[in-house]
């Protein structure tokens, strides 16, 4: 019997939901205890994740074999691997590096105080593209993780800055001298595992790129976790992102407040940011792919893996649909129509600067007592939208409430 009835958030391959290797293979290691699951074969992996309804997965250059694996084994493993990705119709849209793992990584990559070790981190990347290309990825993820510090004494950060650029220069210019079609998406987190990491939040990443070699090659994979754990509002973050054309890709996943990153199931935690950001994805019309990087909980056997798996996807489904719902309910509609026009009309052409203009707005006396005074309908519209999400305000009374507005 399917545990889930066939319905209308059923996750579908036009859904563009992808999973890493590493996240439904997560074992439930953690920094007290040992691993609690067996290791899932990356072949069951694609076969278990197409059957749920993915899109693809997507790894890091260790996901598939050792990082001290003979070219043999890589190509039998490799050849697996595409062979099952070709059974289960699945893709691979995003490939990514660990530079993170192995102990010589333990003062940073990119940014490690020793030159060796900054030079074999580029080393590792342009394998780790080459092995992108290979596989039909178009998205490269960067994510810094060791890129950081727990003694500033030991790192000019200024100098750090300058090997982290260096290196990124060194990527994109490699990508375009050998006419590669593949695109950078730089991820940032704040700390975890180093006690502070550089370019902490997506804020610092937008304009991190600004000063790059290529910029037009390089975006953003914020994390839902990451940027919570800077107490920062997601969905703020994704709207600047969008609005820099940079939202190259996403890590979808969820956080409670104040924690070490938890990467938990989609949706599991924060309802209501979570409405907002699936709201403006589907809106804005971003059409990369919903990547989920998260892992179910230690708890878990292999059956909750895959209950965690169709999790985050129904989860986004029925946040797509809520967020239809919410922007066609007639109450919600009339509230933001009189909102909008109580806000007057833009007769200073805001949007344009001219002299005249600005001599016209200098000279115009604003009732500000009169503009102090009103009341936005702030309450009612939130308490619209909890309606919505608790599940009580949807379907039949949206519906009648649609006909009485008629
Ligand atoms: C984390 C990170 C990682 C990266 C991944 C890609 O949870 O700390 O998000 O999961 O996204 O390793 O490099
Ligand atoms: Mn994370
Ligand atoms: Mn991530």
């Amino acid at each position: 019997m399917p545990k889930y009835s066939i319905d209308e958030f059923t996750p579908k391959k036009e859904d563009r939901f992808t999973f890493g290797l590493w996240t439904v293979g997560n074992r439930g290691r953690d920094p007290f205890g040992d691993v609690v699951r067996d290791a899932i074969s990356p072949t069951t992996i694609v076969k278990r994740l197409s059957e749920l309804g993915a899109y693809g997965v997507n790894l890091h250059d260790n996901d598939l074999g050792p990082i001290d694996a003979t070219q043999a084994e890589h190509n039998k493993i490799l050849g697996e691997f595409k062979k099952a990705l070709n059974d289960y119709g699945m893709k691979v849209p995003m490939t990514t590096v660990s530079l993170f793992y192995h102990p010589v990584f333990r003062d940073g990559a990119f940014t490690s105080s020793d030159a060796r070790i900054r030079a074999y981190a580029i080393q590792k990347t342009l394998h780790a593209i080459d092995l992108g290309v290979e596989l039909g990825s178009e998205i490269f993820v960067l994510w810094g993780g060791r890129e950081g510090i727990e003694v500033d004494a030991g790192k000019d950060a200024m100098e750090a800055l300058k090997w982290y650029r260096e290196a990124v220069n060194y990527l994109t210019s490699y990508v375009t001298d050998r006419k590669l079609n593949m695109k950078f998406a730089l991820e940032a987190k704040p700390n975890e595992p180093r006690g502070d990491i550089y370019l902490p939040t997506t804020g610092h990443m937008l304009a991190f790129i600004e000063t790059l070699d290529h910029p037009e090659i390089v975006g953003v994979n914020p994390e839902v976790a990451h940027e919570h754990m800077s107490g920062l509002n997601f969905y703020h973050s994704i709207a600047q992102s969008i609005d820099a054309g940079k939202l190259f890709h996403i890590d979808l996943n969820d956080q409670k407040p104040g924690r070490y990153d938890q990467d938990l199931r989609f949706g599991s935690e924060n309802i209501k940011p979570m409405f907002f950001l699936v709201k403006l994805l589907e809106e804005s019309g971003y059409s990369g792919p919903l990547h989920f990087d998260a892992h179910a909980y230690r708890s878990e056997d292999e059956e909750g893996v895959w209950d965690f798996a169709l999790g985050c996807m129904r989860s986004y489904n029925i946040l797509k649909s809520k967020a239809k719902s919410f922007a066609n309910d007639a109450e919600v509609k009339e509230i933001l129509a009189v909102l909008a026009k109580a806000g007057g009309n833009d007769e200073f052409s805001l949007d344009r600067y001219s002299s005249v203009g600005a001599t016209k707005l200098k000279d115009h006396n604003f009732d500000i007592e009169h503009l102090a005074k009103r009341g936005y309908g702030y309450e009612r519209l939130d308490q619209l939208l909890f309606e919505h999400l608790i599940g009580v305000r949807s379907g039949f009374a949206v519906a009648k409430q649609m006909v009485a507005a008629k």
